[in-house]
């Protein structure tokens, strides 16, 4: 019996064909996305869902999905703060995401961020474009160098890794701090040193933040990091807008406690502080951390593929509750 499947909000038209040639797809072809209700009535029936990050997976939620028949959420990015995972196995409901394939093009918007805080790129193209731009003068729109100075990384996963490899171009010092240490040769062949949080936020010309949200990492950065901070710090943010206090980093970026910020992501996307919209040292984009047309691409097949392996029987490649697939394997046909 041919699988149903939900997609709860536009990808490109390459996903939903691969997804037709294997199962029925009912297809959220808005930008606009599912309200709770409208998942809801459209998950009735359906085997598996193709969701991304604005759609909201909460325990009451997934209990509600297992009743309607869904077995599988195969998430379309590798950050998975939206779904309560532990509550899906709970309920024998498989979540897969899609690690990997959007590291380097993250790292790059991050590096981007870093580079154009760092040269005030904002500032100068508004100025620029406003017509302002009237002779030369040695101090106009002066920054502060990226070359030879220290990039902090706050969480050394895949992204950390990557944005730490692109420093070595500009001859720079790499520190970093995670929960677990690299293995030597890692760290070696990163040149990246490990060093305890508080050294991290002293010593760091740029500090970039590669955390997965959760309760443990919410407000890692708030009004006392960032006052430990130098005063000519540039603060990147391409992993979620809640690990940062963004009131505190309105008020340090306005009353100049760090020199700028390089932000991709919001506590409340896409509403964005006001305080930071005033910020002309602030340099902010709508969370386009992966949004190059090859890297969603492939964001997309990649859930694609582990919704479509679990339906035919085969363990999706990406899962992030693997203890599920036993007991999932073993469910009647058809069901979810
Ligand atoms: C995704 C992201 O594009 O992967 C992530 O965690 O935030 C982005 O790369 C987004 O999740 C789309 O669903």
């Amino acid at each position: 019996m041919r699988p149903h499947i939900l997609v709860t909000k536009r990808v490109f038209p390459e996903t939903i064909a691969f997804l037709e040639q294997h199962a029925n797809v009912d297809y959220q072809s808005a930008d606009e996305g599912l309200t709770p209700e409208e998942l809801m009535a459209r998950a009735h029936g359906k085997q598996a869902i193709l969701s991304q990050i604005t759609d909201a997976f909460s325990r009451d939620v997934l209990a509600r999905l297992k009743g309607l028949g869904v077995g599988m959420i195969a998430h379309m990015g590798v950050g998975y703060d939206n779904i309560d995972v532990p509550a899906a196995t709970d309920h024998g409901i498989l979540v897969s995401n899609t690690p990997g394939v959007l590291d380097d093009t993250t790292a790059d918007l991050a590096f981007a961020l870093l580079m154009a805080a760092a040269r005030r790129l904002n500032e100068a193209h508004a100025f620029v474009h406003s017509g302002q731009w009237k002779r030369f003068s040695l101090d106009l729109m002066v920054g502060v160098d990226i070359h030879h100075r220290t990039l902090g990384i706050l969480g050394m996963g895949r992204i950390g890794q990557a944005v730490a490899r692109r420093a070595a171009g500009f001859s720079m010092r790499v520190l970093y701090h995670n929960r677990t240490r690299l293995a030597a040769d890692r760290e070696q062949e990163l040149h990246a040193e490990w060093v305890p949080r508080e050294q991290l936020l002293r010593e760091s010309d740029f500090l970039s933040i590669h955390l997965p949200l959760s309760a443990a990492t919410r407000h890692s950065i708030g009004e006392a990091e960032l006052r430990a901070m130098k005063p000519t710090a540039v603060l990147v943010n391409t992993a979620r807008g809640p690990i940062v206090d963004e009131a505190a980093l309105a008020k340090a970026l306005a009353e100049h406690w760090i020199a700028g910020a390089g932000l991709d992501v919001f506590e409340r996307e896409p509403q964005v502080h006001p305080g930071l919209l005033a910020c002309p040292n602030a340099v902010l984009a709508p969370h386009i951390g992966s949004a190059t047309v090859e890297t969603r691409m492939k964001i997309s097949r990649m859930a694609a593929e582990n919704a479509l392996a679990a339906l035919s029987g085969r363990r999706p490649p990406n899962l992030l509750n693997p203890a599920v697939w036993e007991s999932w394997t073993s469910r009647p046909e058809g069901a979810g």
